[in-house]
């Protein structure tokens, strides 16, 4: 039985990691935070699920502290180590540039050391995002794309990439890059955009609200399924060797088109009206506002379009994506919609 060990567990990315390892009969073993109200809803179904409790783990750890890595890692001794945790959030990142270096870029070597002292043999896979193009100098961007961080977020993951890649130089660990762009889905976390969206469609639907407000509505994004994007994760550590992969599935989308998708899901079409901060999205034929622009939303430098060129990762790892952006956007409202029940 392999053992596999997720830092971030209990976020997105981590649940449905450790879901697709314990299907592939693995011990899964992930590092939670404390916190002061529990955060594991995302994976209390497989703790209570007979076929995989006994195969998951979960040990206190944080990716601020190493001796809580160290000792994880050489309790658990895992082969592969999936380091998911990180302050994730771009926008929140420009209000928390020092806690989000600390724990997103110093964070990743804490654990790249833990697993060379301890287990330098196991496969490491550092989760990398398409933030590292930031500003973009070629569309669609691919593994010799030049990176251009704009946010200290991205910064962060800059530092975190090349880490990474320094200790598969340097110490020939088995150090991979998986460079994901978005991807979304129900357990996407609420302030996300898309999720925001999908959200206050369900709400809005159940007359709890009114309307959504957001920042730029033209920011681009190349939007896919996480359930799909952590079995590239899987095939990233399955390869013959480590090498760093652009995951994403070549479709690029705005903000509008997401909000246009979104309603249109539940009937409603909406007419835009006047422009940058004041403009508005109108329910047709009510006339009643259903998306509203705040410029507190706008980030102080945006990155303006990102689309993947993932044909690497087609070929040395036979991955291709299985849910397109019109599906995804369906599969998000249809969730919301069940959850948010009528008042
Ligand atoms: P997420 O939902 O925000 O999950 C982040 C996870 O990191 C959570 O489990 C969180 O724990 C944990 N964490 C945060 N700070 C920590 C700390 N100091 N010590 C230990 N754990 C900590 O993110 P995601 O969407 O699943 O993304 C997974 C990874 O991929 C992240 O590194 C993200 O930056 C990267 N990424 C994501 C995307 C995307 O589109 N989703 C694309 C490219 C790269 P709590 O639950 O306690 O908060
Ligand atoms: O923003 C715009 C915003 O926060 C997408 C993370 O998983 O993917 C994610 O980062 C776009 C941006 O994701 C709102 O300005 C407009 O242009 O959903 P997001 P992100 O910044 O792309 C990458 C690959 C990661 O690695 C990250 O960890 O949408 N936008 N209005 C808004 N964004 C938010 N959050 N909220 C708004 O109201």
């Amino acid at each position: 039985m392999r053992t596999a060990l997720i830092t971030g567990v209990t976020g997105q990315d981590g649940s449905y990691l450790a879901e697709l390892l314990l299907a592939k009969g693995y011990q899964v073993h992930g590092v939670v935070r404390r916190a002061s109200t529990f955060n594991r809803g995302r994976i209390d179904h497989l703790r209570a699920d007979p076929a995989t409790r006994d195969r998951f783990f979960l040990h206190y750890g944080d990716l601020g502290d190493p001796e809580s890595l160290t000792s994880v890692v050489d309790a658990v001794r895992p082969q592969e180590v999936y380091n998911l945790a990180a302050q994730s959030h771009v926008g929140i990142s420009f209000t928390m540039p020092t806690y989000t270096g600390d724990v997103t870029a110093i964070g990743t070597v804490r654990l790249l050391e833990a697993v060379r002292r301890k287990v330098p043999e196991a496969r490491l896979y550092q989760a990398s995002s398409s933030e590292l193009f930031g500003k973009a100098e070629e569309t669609p961007q691919n593994e010799r794309t030049p990176f251009h961080p704009r946010s200290p977020y991205a910064v962060a993951k800059l530092y975190s990439f090349w880490a990474a890649v320094n200790f598969r130089e340097a110490y020939g660990m088995f150090a991979a890059n998986g460079i994901l762009f978005n991807h979304e889905s129900p357990r996407r976390g609420e302030n996300f955009v898309t999720r925001k969206i999908t959200r206050a469609v369900a709400e809005i639907t159940r007359g709890q609200r009114e309307r959504v407000t957001l920042g730029n509505l033209e920011a681009r994004r190349d939007w896919g399924y996480a359930g799909d994007f952590v079995d590239a994760m899987w095939r990233i550590l399955a390869a013959e060797k480590p090498d760093d992969f652009v995951i994403g599935t070549g479709e690029t989308h705005s903000v509008r088109e997401l909000c246009e998708a979104a309603f249109a899901e539940v009937g409603i079409e909406l007419e835009w009206e006047g422009g940058g901060g004041a403009e508005v999205g109108r329910e047709r034929g009510a006339g009643t506002v259903r998306v509203a622009v705040d410029p507190k939303y706008y980030r102080p430098a945006e990155v303006d379009e990102l689309q993947a060129d993932a044909a690497k990762a087609r070929r040395v790892l036979g991955w291709t994506p299985t849910v397109a952006f019109p599906e995804l956007v369906r599969m998000m409202v249809r969730s919301d919609l069940a959850e948010v029940k009528r008042p």
